[in-house]
């Protein structure tokens, strides 16, 4: 019992619960630092250029989060009253505070698509005609891999085929790549190869990268310079932020390179859960380090709810999140290993075990 107590808990929540690794945390305590609003922070500065030339972009701007990554894209490639197409499930629609049309003043206009994977039938319809009393389409927006399905990945022909008929229709495009690295470990390709068509790409260094503060905005030397003036704007231009960005860049440098075990990770949880009764999942969807699973009705049973779920796996040291009244979040990263996966397993199947009234009782 008492080490069941001092046991870290298994913490599936978000890969943007990792913690810094020794070797990021050297490097902050080391890190040489400057103003970066006067563009004098010279950890920052070497992050901006490793960012930007492993995306084989010519500039790069680093950000607090990617919610604000995002939005200073939106709302520096649009002006308020003109519509962004997204997806239906999308994070910059879902998640980030309405801040599209709160801050950016922007209309959000949203397109459910399968797995989350546009492509340009589904968005051609959406493209407003060019009659001045019609708000206008400003900007296409596509997130990949795609979250709230799970961790999909865009064939980056589909992708390149959006980005290449948005351009001829005059409309730019952004990329929502805060798991970039992981869609490029799960096709074996580089990120500079699968983004190449974006206008510009928003990453995060916080997330699979394990940096514990941290998103990146790449693009033209243009773009980043007007990009520069709406990160002020909206409260974040940093000061001695090397300190943050020495982290960011151990991650840019070091970790991409395994996050296939946490997509190898995922895969074994998902093949583990499609044998438990009362669960659906189908694990060969499960290629990144994402996964959502349904609750299903077992014997004439109801379907269990996921805050009931959740509840009982906290109860066990297992932390997972609710994505609806029967569905279920786990991700995976580098503070799970293995072993853990395995024990999270077994906490789930006991806890399917219950009859759902047991939990809530
Ligand atoms: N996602 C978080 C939650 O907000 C859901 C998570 O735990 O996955 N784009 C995508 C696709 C994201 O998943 C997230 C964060 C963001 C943008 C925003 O990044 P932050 O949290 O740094 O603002």
């Amino acid at each position: 019992m008492i080490s069941a107590m001092l046991r870290a808990p298994i913490d599936l929540r978000s890969d943007t619960v990792t913690r810094p690794t020794p070797a990021m945390r050297r490097a902050m305590a080391e890190a040489v630092v400057g103003d970066d609003v006067y563009g004098e922070d010279p950890t920052i500065n070497r992050l901006q250029e490793r960012a930007a030339e492993i995306f084989g972009r010519e500039a790069a701007l680093y950000f607090p989060s990617g919610s604000m990554a995002n939005l200073t894209a939106i709302k520096t490639w649009t002006r308020p009253g003109t519509e962004v197409i997204c997806e239906a499930q999308g994070h910059i629609y879902l998640y980030e505070m309405g801040a599209l049309s709160a801050i950016a003043g922007c209309v959000p206009n949203t397109v459910p698509a399968p797995d989350g994977i546009l492509n340009w039938d589904l968005i051609e319809p959406l493209i407003r005609p060019h009659v001045y009393y019609r708000a206008q389409t400003a900007l296409i927006e596509l997130e990949n891999t795609h979250n709230m399905h799970g961790g999909t990945v865009y064939p980056p022909s589909v992708s390149d085929d959006i980005c290449e008929r948005a351009h001829a229709v005059g409309v730019p495009v952004h990329l929502d790549g805060a798991r970039i690295f992981n869609a490029a470990t799960a096709l074996g390709r580089g990120v500079a190869d699968i983004t190449g068509k974006f206008d510009s790409v928003m990453f995060c260094l916080s997330k699979g990268l394990g940096a514990p503060v941290g998103s990146m905005l790449v693009g033209s030397r243009d773009f980043i310079e007007r990009a520069r003036v709406t990160r002020k704007l909206l409260g974040g231009g940093m000061r001695q932020a090397g300190v943050l960005a020495a982290a960011g860049l151990v991650a840019l440098e070091q970790t991409p390179k395994r996050l296939h075990i946490d997509h190898e990770n995922a895969r074994h949880l998902a093949e583990g859960l499609a044998r438990i009764d009362g669960i659906g999942l189908d694990p060969k969807k499960v290629v990144t380090n994402i996964l959502i699973f349904e609750l299903r009705p077992v014997n004439g049973s109801p379907a269990r709810t996921a805050a009931d779920v959740v509840a009982e796996l906290a109860k066990r040291d297992v932390l997972c999140g609710a994505t609806g009244k029967h569905s279920i979040r786990m991700v995976t990263h580098f503070d799970v290993g293995r072993d853990a996966i395995d024990q999270a397993l077994a906490a789930i199947a006991e806890v399917m075990t219950q009859p759902a009234h047991a939990a809530q009782a």
